[in-house]
């Protein structure tokens, strides 16, 4: 430890509440302020102190420490060569980036904080964010687009109707209390909510023998032959779950509604889909512009149990971590063109494997007419196409089939620039981050 006296802390943005904040709390409160879930995120520092007090004020600071959970990982203390009444203290702390600021703010208003250094693995930068590491940590990760919505949107048939409003509000609760490891709580469906899952489910039992492709066919079949997909019930999303589970490890938590992409696609990465629980208004079974339990359970269920999609599913997810906001508009629009619109080849003719024409009869026969445009699949162009959600897709893209377009995304994704790697251990279920830099 050197006995430079402390310089003068800069003001650095010329905000007042910055005022005396150190180079490395800027970087934190920076941080924290571009991504609010940053606050989250663990970070380690090592803390250089002058205890004018000795091991009286060593307590108090350990105690402090601990008030805000954070962790000693590393003590040192020795006297001060100049002060012998004083002791200098190196301690190494692990807590989150939003209490170690309080932590540094209340050190440093006792006047005992000297110096400050972030330190650790994932060491702050706007270009490498948070996300999470382990499927427990997806309880962070549910943020809500507020879009088209039976509260805020005019156009919503569920506008003007209380009735509906209220049961969308009592299921949306259930998805914010939901929390990792629970099992997915069970919804007694109504008699009008089971009319409109057997309006769909009637169609898509017509229309899916010549319109998806066969590893859609294949599994709705399973599906039936096991009770859990019935003319007459919306299935619920546990026995949806537990069903997957043993086809390909793929499992469900409940959503309260439209999630961003980011917290979406995250939650991929660990073979967890987010999925409503609500069902759509009953005045448009053929098509809602929003996801609901049917778009998930007929569009999205019997692909994700397929090991081969189950396996890019979890790919996109893993390429989405930690990428910047720009790559994930990319991934997001490659998710929207193949796992939610994506038609593919098969021998000869065009089928649908994507989710959303799965579950909208409507959509499924406006992309297999010849009013909308066919485009070959090709991730590089295909990540650049703009989009809108609410209406039928002017555009598809076809792929050769579902194995050639998970090829050609592989080959694509492999270029995305991100300065670290990451590795789902299946045995931990964690997410390892290599460095290649
Ligand atoms: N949120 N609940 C939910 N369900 C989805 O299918 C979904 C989502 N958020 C984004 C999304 N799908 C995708 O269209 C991409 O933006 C990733
Ligand atoms: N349009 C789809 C449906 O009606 O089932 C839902 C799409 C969600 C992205
Ligand atoms: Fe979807």
């Amino acid at each position: 430890l050197d006995d430079k006296p402390t310089q003068k802390p800069e003001q650095l943005n010329g905000n007042d509440d910055d005022v005396g904040l150190t180079e490395e709390e800027v970087v934190l409160a920076n941080a924290i302020a571009e991504d609010p879930e940053a606050e989250k995120a663990t970070q380690r520092a090592v803390l250089i102190l002058r205890l004018r007090e000795g091991m009286n004020s060593l307590s108090r600071v350990l105690k402090t420490v601990e008030k805000y959970q954070g962790l000693v990982l590393h003590l040192e203390t020795r006297s001060n060569k100049k002060e012998n009444s004083q002791l200098d203290a190196l301690v190494k702390v692990e807590l989150s980036r939003v209490n170690l600021l309080q932590l540094l703010k209340g050190l440093r208003q006792s006047g005992t904080l000297e110096h400050v250094t972030l330190i650790g693995e994932d060491n702050i930068s706007a270009k490498n964010p948070w996300f999470p590491r382990h499927a427990s940590e997806l309880d962070n990760c549910n943020h809500l687009m507020t879009k088209y919505e039976p509260d805020l949107d005019m156009n919503h048939p569920g506008f003007s109707d209380k009735e509906y409003r209220a049961r969308r509000k009592q299921i949306a609760e259930i998805a914010f209390a939901y929390k990792f490891g629970d099992p997915v709580p069970y919804i007694e469906y109504t008699e009008t909510e089971n009319k409109t899952w057997n309006a769909v489910f009637t169609m898509v039992c017509d229309l899916m023998p010549k319109h998806a492709c066969l590893e859609y066919r294949k599994v709705f079949r399973t599906l039936q032959e096991e009770g859990i997909f019935t003319p007459a019930k919306v299935p619920q999303l546990e026995d949806m779950s537990n069903f997957m589970k043993k086809q390909t490890g793929f499992t469900l938590r409940p959503a309260a509604g439209l999630l961003t992409a980011r917290d979406f696609l995250a939650s991929l990465a660990f073979r967890i889909f987010q999925s409503t629980q609500y069902v759509r208004h009953t005045k448009t079974p053929f098509h809602t512009p929003e996801p609901d339990c049917i778009h998930e359970i007929l569009g999205h269920m019997p692909l994700l149990a397929d090991p081969s999609f189950a396996q890019f599913s979890q790919e996109i997810g893993l390429a989405s971590l930690g990428a910047s906001d720009q790559e994930i508009e990319k991934l997001s629009t490659i998710y929207w063109f193949t796992v939610e619109f994506g038609l593919c080849k098969e021998n000869g003719e065009t089928k649908a494997y994507g989710a959303g024409l799965l579950s909208a009869y409507g959509e499924l026969l406006h992309a297999l007419s010849d009013k909308p445009e066919h485009r070959p699949f090709d991730p590089a162009k295909t990540a650049l196409q703009p989009y809108q959600d609410q209406e039928y897709q002017p555009v598809y893209y076809v792929a050769d089939s579902i194995d050639d377009m998970k090829d050609k995304f592989r080959r694509w994704v492999s270029q995305m620039s991100r300065p670290f790697e990451v590795r789902f251990n299946p045995h931990t279920g964690r997410v390892e981050v290599l460095d290649s830099v």
